[in-house]
């Protein structure tokens, strides 16, 4: 004879468990509550992922404006904390359908197979965003150079089989969220689990991005009032070996490629151009952010000496050899605006050489890896 239980019963050993127990968190109702959840919070983190991902390679006919200067700080710190604050309920979401896994026979026709496979598609690449996610922002670079790339392309996996998940399972959960529930105590409870414990992520790690809440932070990798002059640090100048170039007084800052003069300034030259200053975050791509004071001189002043046309585009870099935060792009909107500075001090003292000394560039609405810091060289295009 062969054997055929309904498809959504509980599998054998999940029936053997405390019946009202697994029957009501395992249930349509909770599945649906929990989906409708977390598919808005990864089309949340897909949007705001998205602004990152241009605002670092913007397509060619792309052009992003400097203000309002906190933009890429609020985007960057919904995605990170927003994501953490997610992993509760794609937990709690996974435990509410995991005895589906066992359903038998695992395929009842090819329709069926083609949604469980989907399925499996789903559930994967939302596993592995988050736990690349999470790792790449606790440093744990097993996937160093792969991180970003893997990270972009999955979103994409993962939205489309979160799309077609929607069309295929919208009604139904809609049907089952709205109709009246029987017997919710324990449903509340377990949701209610779910959502402390995802308030309790969001309260020890918003403080990386909201100052006022830095102690809270103790499950932030970073937070505000740590480091050099109350500002973190990624990458010192000890790791990026740039120590040696950066404190020889022989450093110039030079301007060239498409510009009317080359230009070469020493710092004294620097410090007696007109000086500005501006509050501006440091805004991490890994979710931190903390404002510093700023000063020094504008970027587009420095521009003007070496007689740069309105329409050029910059090259940054700095003393580095390598790595992938060398060098970073300025368009338009960033150089003309006044608050884009090439600083010589922050927080009412010189630049630490680990912030970038003698000079590095800060400029409103940009992703921290392009706040180049040790500068050395514009290159007009
Ligand atoms: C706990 C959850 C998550 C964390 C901690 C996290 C973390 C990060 C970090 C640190 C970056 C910056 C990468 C870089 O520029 O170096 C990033 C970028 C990005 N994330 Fe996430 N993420 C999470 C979830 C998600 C989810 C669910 C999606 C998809 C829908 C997503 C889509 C993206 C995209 C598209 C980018 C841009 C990648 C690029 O610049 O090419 N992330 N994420
Ligand atoms: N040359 C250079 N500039 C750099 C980096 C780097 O590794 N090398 N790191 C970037 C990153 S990832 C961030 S978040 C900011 C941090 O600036 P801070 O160290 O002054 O806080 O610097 C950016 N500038
Ligand atoms: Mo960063």
């Amino acid at each position: 004879m062969v054997r055929r239980p309904a498809p959504l019963n509980p599998p054998a050993f999940a029936r053997t468990l405390p019946g009202r127990f697994t029957s009501r968190l395992h249930d349509e109702r909770t599945a649906s509550l929990l989906g409708i959840a977390l598919g808005a919070a990864v089309l949340v983190s897909f949007g705001t992922g998205l602004v990152s991902h241009f605002m670092q390679q913007p397509a060619a006919w792309m052009r992003w404006p400097s203000r309002p200067v906190n933009l890429y700080r609020v985007t960057q710190g919904v995605h990170v904390i927003g994501g953490l604050a997610t992993v509760p309920l794609l937990l709690a979401k996974l435990w509410t359908v995991y005895p589906r896994l066992w359903q038998w026979p695992p395929v009842r026709s090819i329709g069926h197979g083609v949604q469980r496979l989907l399925v499996f598609v789903l559930v994967g690449a939302a596993l592995f965003q988050f736990v690349t996610g999470v790792l790449n922002i606790a440093y744990w670079y097993a996937f160093r150079f792969f991180f970003t790339t893997a990270h972009y392309w999955t979103a994409y996996i993962l939205v489309g089989a979160l799309l077609i998940h929607i069309a295929d399972e919208g009604a139904k959960a809609r049907r089952a969220v709205m109709t009246r529930p029987q017997d919710a105590v324990g449903r509340r409870a377990f949701l209610l689990t779910v959502a402390g414990a995802s308030a309790a992520i969001a309260a020890t790690t918003v403080g990386e991005a909201v100052t006022p809440l830095a102690r809270l932070a103790v499950l932030a990798p970073r937070r505000p009032g740590t480091g050099p002059q109350d500002v973190p640090v990624n990458k010192s100048a000890a790791a990026t070996g740039v120590t040696a170039a950066a404190r020889d007084p022989a450093w110039r800052l030079t301007v060239t490629g498409r510009v009317a003069r080359e230009v070469s300034l020493t710092l004294a030259d620097l410090r007696a151009l007109p000086q500005h200053t501006a509050r501006l975050p440091i805004a991490c791509v890994e979710g931190w952010s903390v404002e510093a004071d700023w000063r020094g001189v504008r970027l587009r002043d420095v521009l003007h000496l070496a007689g740069t046309a309105d329409d050029a585009r910059v090259r940054v870099e700095s003393l580095e050899r390598g790595g992938r935060y060398r060098a970073s792009r300025v368009d338009p909107p960033h150089w003309h605006d006044p608050l884009t500075l090439l600083a010589l001090g922050m927080n009412g003292a010189p630049l630490a050489l680990d912030h970038g000394y003698p000079c590095r560039l800060i400029a409103p609405n940009r992703p921290g890896v392009m706040q180049t810091k040790w500068v050395h060289r514009l290159v007009v295009s």
